[in-house]
């Protein structure tokens, strides 16, 4: 059987390559989530999987653990197989801040994704948008705090301008 494959990229001091089976490493929690979507309706699914906060804590995100503020630059892009994206901010799953109970399911249903790989499940959306299916890379990023401000546009800029 061909394993899934989800690459743990960016700002991380043990960067790795993860497939279904190796996300069990992690405690497994169970959630049942129902969400819209605009063409096909209201669905409901029970899944199964580590937090997505336990899998990229355990790959050394590069912020200073110890200065809460460290963490607030960071984003975390999501991309499933056919280049459907969300992005997610650290702070969103961080248990210091808002704490979503965000999963990587490793199932769905009862049925196992290790072919098809592991998708994202956020039981507080409303929106079934972000519940990426088939995850190839997980991206953290922390340099959007450390860029350089843009640049001012040349010229005045004004809000009831021509
Ligand atoms: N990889 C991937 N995951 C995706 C999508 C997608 O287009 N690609 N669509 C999202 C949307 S809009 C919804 S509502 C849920 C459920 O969509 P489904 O009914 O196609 O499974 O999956 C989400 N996950
Ligand atoms: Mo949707």
């Amino acid at each position: 059987m061909t394993l899934a494959e989800l690459v743990l990229t960016g700002d991380l001091a043990r960067p790795a390559r993860l497939t279904v089976p190796d996300l069990l490493r992690w405690p497994q929690h169970r959630v049942r989530v129902s969400f819209e979507c605009a063409t096909s309706g209201i669905q409901c699914h029970g899944f199964t999987g580590p937090r997505l906060y336990d899998v990229l804590a355990d790959a050394g995100p590069g912020f200073d653990p110890g200065r809460r503020k460290d963490r607030l630059r960071f984003l975390i892009a999501v991309t499933g197989g056919d280049g459907h994206h969300a992005l997610l901010s650290w702070a969103e799953i961080d248990p210091d801040f808002a704490h979503a109970p965000v999963l990587l399911g490793v199932s769905i249903d009862d049925t196992p994704l290790d072919r098809p790989g592991p998708q994202l499940v956020l039981p507080q959306d409303r929106c079934g948008a972000r519940h990426i299916s088939g995850i190839t890379e997980i991206r953290v990023d922390g340099e959007y705090g450390a860029r350089p401000p843009a640049p001012a546009p040349p010229g005045r800029v004004s809000a009831d301008a021509p």
